[in-house]
């Protein structure tokens, strides 16, 4: 059952009440390993479906657009300052509506149409948003892309240096969507201070775990920092800009009006929520969890014969090469959803096959470490992945639903935020 329950909703729109309590017991039995997802707390959700979200704020606090904003106001700056106190910044901005929103702010703030921005290739791992053509970020803007390189796996900053000093990018961006190494900050901060271009540290999958001090921290060395917060952060589905006092001004303005109108009050409360849950110690113990969980994953699989990207993790993400087990990513990805094991399909650097049938497939611990799995179930996991795929090659459906149960009993021993047995 829900958590917090639905009645209301049930008497109003019962066919959609359904359907969430279909999805809160899905997101129960599955174990879930998409890298970029994770499970709120109760707190969260309530806060989230609050009356926060009847309330129009354009502005900021104490210049607002509309009035009634007595109480929006202290929300938002204690948002503000649980962001600012947790990451150690000067200048947090927590109204852009998600990730992608966020960094189309950043650019609205240092470029014009036509200029130049160096980011990681999305075929290498980096995001949309970082420059790839289909993206308002490669169309209005002349994005330049670095690599990793073929042999480790690993950003090349030999390239990226000469690319910063042949394009002149006036903002580099690091970070992205399917990284497995530790972001090396001070060595992109050398190459950005070289050539005069701003620092953009794109931290959505990472955030929790620099929170909980279990990844160095861009503070320093990055002069913008963006981030989602529903991923390792544990927050509501939203975004947040940070930034150094100098390019504070020109970020809000980016944000609002520049880009939004008003901000989700009722998200922004979820982020308040999240960011005090970060700051308590036994989030530090989950963000090192999440590492070891996935170092301990990276061990058991590698030791059944899959081919991870760089050899390993230093973080909460996997991105595995499938070629070596003769199944493309989205064949088995769709088996492990069938079993119970719920991860994305995902292109590996120098990928041969399509972006949308990719040779592998990218996972992670972040979720099931919050449902309190540890290093111990592990190699079980990698066993279930690999039994899967074996299953998959052969057709056996009985088999992937085998499973599918056993997936089912292991995680009935493990309580979900926001759902209750019934
Ligand atoms: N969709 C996110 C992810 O899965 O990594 C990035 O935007």
């Amino acid at each position: 059952m829900h958590v917090p329950p639905l009645p209301h909703l049930a008497a109003t729109d019962p066919e959609l009440a359904g359907l969430i309590e279909a999805e809160a017991q899905r997101q129960h039995d599955k174990l879930r390993m998409i890298p970029s997802e994770n499970y709120v707390s109760t707190a969260v959700l309530e806060a989230t479906g609050s009356v926060l979200t009847n309330k129009y704020s354009e502005g900021y606090a104490g210049k607002r657009y509309y009035e009634g904003q007595q109480l929006i106001d202290p929300i938002e700056t204690l948002t503000v300052e649980r962001a600012r106190s947790l990451f150690g910044v000067d200048h947090a901005n927590v109204q852009p509506y998600s990730g992608s929103p966020a960094n189309l702010a950043v650019y609205l703030a240092f470029l014009n149409p036509g200029d130049t921005l160096l980011g990681m290739a999305l075929a290498m791992g980096g995001h949309l948003t970082h420059g790839s053509p289909v993206s308002v970020s490669g169309r209005w803007f002349r994005p330049v892309g670095y690599s990793v390189r073929k042999d480790t796996g690993r950003v090349d900053f030999d390239e990226v240096r000469e690319l910063a000093r042949a394009e002149r990018p006036k903002v580099i961006f690091c970070g992205g969507t399917a990284i497995p190494r530790t972001i090396d900050f001070p060595a992109f901060a050398e190459i950005a201070r070289e050539v005069g271009a701003v620092l953009v540290a794109d931290i959505a999958h990472i955030a929790g775990l620099i929170a909980g001090g279990a990844h160095p921290s861009p503070v320093g060395y990055a002069d913008v920092i963006t981030t989602t917060t529903h991923k390792t952060l544990r927050g509501p589905r939203g975004a947040m800009i940070m930034s150094t006092e100098e390019h504070a001004k020109a970020l809000d303005k980016a944000v609002f009006p520049g880009l939004q109108g008003g901000p989700h009050n009722h998200t922004t409360a979820g982020i308040a929520v999240a960011l005090h849950e970060a700051a308590q110690p036994a989030f530090r113990d989950y963000a090192h969890q999440v590492v070891a969980n996935a170092r301990a994953l990276a061990a058991a699989l590698t030791e059944r014969g899959f081919d991870l990207v760089s050899g390993g993790t230093d973080n909460h993400l996997i991105l595995i090469d499938l070629a070596s087990k003769g199944i493309p990513g989205k064949p088995a990805a769709k088996a492990l959803d069938r079993a119970g094991i719920e991860l994305n399909f995902n292109a590996v650097p120098y990928d041969p096959r399509r972006p949308f049938d990719p040779s592998g497939i990218r996972l992670g611990t972040p979720a099931l470490t919050t449902r309190g799995l540890t290093e111990e179930q592990m190699p079980q996991v990698a066993a279930w992945m690999d039994d899967t795929i074996t299953a998959a090659l052969k057709d056996d459906e009985a088999a992937i639903s085998a499973i599918a149960g056993e997936v089912r009993d292991l995680l009935s021993g493990y309580p979900m935020p926001g759902f209750a047995a019934a």
